[in-house]
């Protein structure tokens, strides 16, 4: 069994505090980051179910959908989105007094929602796992950029506050699916014996983790299978000499194959099975503003998202990150060959 000291990573003055702000809160909001991800998505669901089983009013609102594959979530069709009905939202952010803001520590990372969070007289907290947190964007920000996931956070802090003999199954699902989503199935970013230590509290609340794995890794449609095999085949370039890769991606191929939300997940990792390989950019046409998404992958101690920041207006995590470029493909392909340039003494 896991000790104390693996899993309590509060102070204790901080562990009253928080719990002493739950206690007082009649309407919490949950929210995470644009394009919510599976531990996003996975972290809100399950320190909501713990909250609601305090007797809390706790509402999940994200800035935008999560992709299709992970609706199979328990608990996730009762998360709203700001950019449905921005009215509601909106009222909901001004008439909480406790907010979360889960897998994002600055307010640019859930755009219009941001000014929204921004002017709500509610008590902020921030529980998050990326680099380089804006302490001033909540009253508490608890940071732990060496966390696999979110989720792993929420798990740890829900045990810390005595909250895992009344876990529900469910709660354990959805915390399991984060650190599983941000892990890439526990093959990146995943050494650390307390995950391990964790995913065994998790198991015991009777998950099948197995089917798990399916209901997120197997779960496409057969477009998605030929779209990764076209863009594979057709449009992903090495640059073997400095072990690296660009993939592209347009909106026309998008409709070609039926694209739908969640259809690119894991394809910028593929590059990174060949041998020697240290770096996959994909650039993709967003499929509504003139802009090029970016994500980039790395392996060992490559910095993305030094990459990400200096390159692509964006940033991240050491072997994950994203951005986005203002102008067409064709220039954003200079852009990334650049950048690989830029980057060779690192490759
Ligand atoms: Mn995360």
């Amino acid at each position: 069994m896991p000790t104390k000291n693996d899993l309590f990573i509060l102070h204790d003055s901080v562990l009253f505090k928080l719990i002493n702000l739950i206690r007082e809160a009649h309407k919490i909001v949950i929210c995470a980051h644009r394009s919510p991800d599976g531990d996003a998505l996975g972290a809100s669901l399950g320190l909501a179910g713990y909250l609601r089983r305090l007797g809390k009013s706790t509402a999940i609102i994200m800035p935008n959908p999560f992709p299709d594959f992970l609706k199979w979530l328990p608990g996730s069709n009762n998360v709203s989105f700001f950019d449905d009905n921005i009215h509601l939202a909106n009222s909901k952010i001004k008439q909480a007094d406790l907010i979360f803001m889960l897998d994002f520590s600055s307010l640019d990372r859930i755009k219009e929602m941001g000014n929204a969070v921004c002017e709500s007289k509610a008590t902020k907290i921030i529980i998050d796992h990326h680099l380089d947190p804006d302490m001033t964007a909540a009253d508490l920000v608890f940071s732990y950029p060496s966390a696999c996931s979110t989720c792993e956070l929420i798990f740890k802090i829900i045990y810390q506050m005595g909250g895992y003999e009344d876990m529900s199954s469910k709660d354990a699902v959805c915390l399991y699916t984060g650190m599983m989503t941000d892990t890439g199935g526990f093959t990146y970013n995943s050494t650390s014996p307390v995950i391990y230590s964790i995913i065994s509290l998790l198991l015991n609340k009777s998950i099948d983790k197995d089917r798990i794995y399916r209901n997120v890794f197997n779960n496409y449609s057969e477009n998605r299978l030929r779209f990764l095999g076209y863009i594979l085949y057709e449009k992903l370039r090495f640059y073997e000499s400095r072990r690296a890769s660009i993939m592209t991606i347009t909106r026309e191929e998008m409709k070609r194959f039926h694209f739908i939300r969640g259809d690119g997940e894991g394809l910028v990792n593929m590059p990174l099975q060949v041998r020697g390989m240290r770096l996959s950019i994909s650039l993709r046409e967003d499929t509504e503003k003139d802009v090029i998404r970016v994500s980039l992958r790395s392996v060992d101690d490559f910095p993305c998202n030094e990459m990400a920041e200096q390159f692509f207006n964006g940033g991240g995590h050491l072997n994950a990150s994203g951005g986005e470029l203002p102008f067409p493909l064709e220039e954003a392909i200079l852009t990334a060959e650049k950048a690989i340039e830029a980057f060779k003494h690192k490759l």
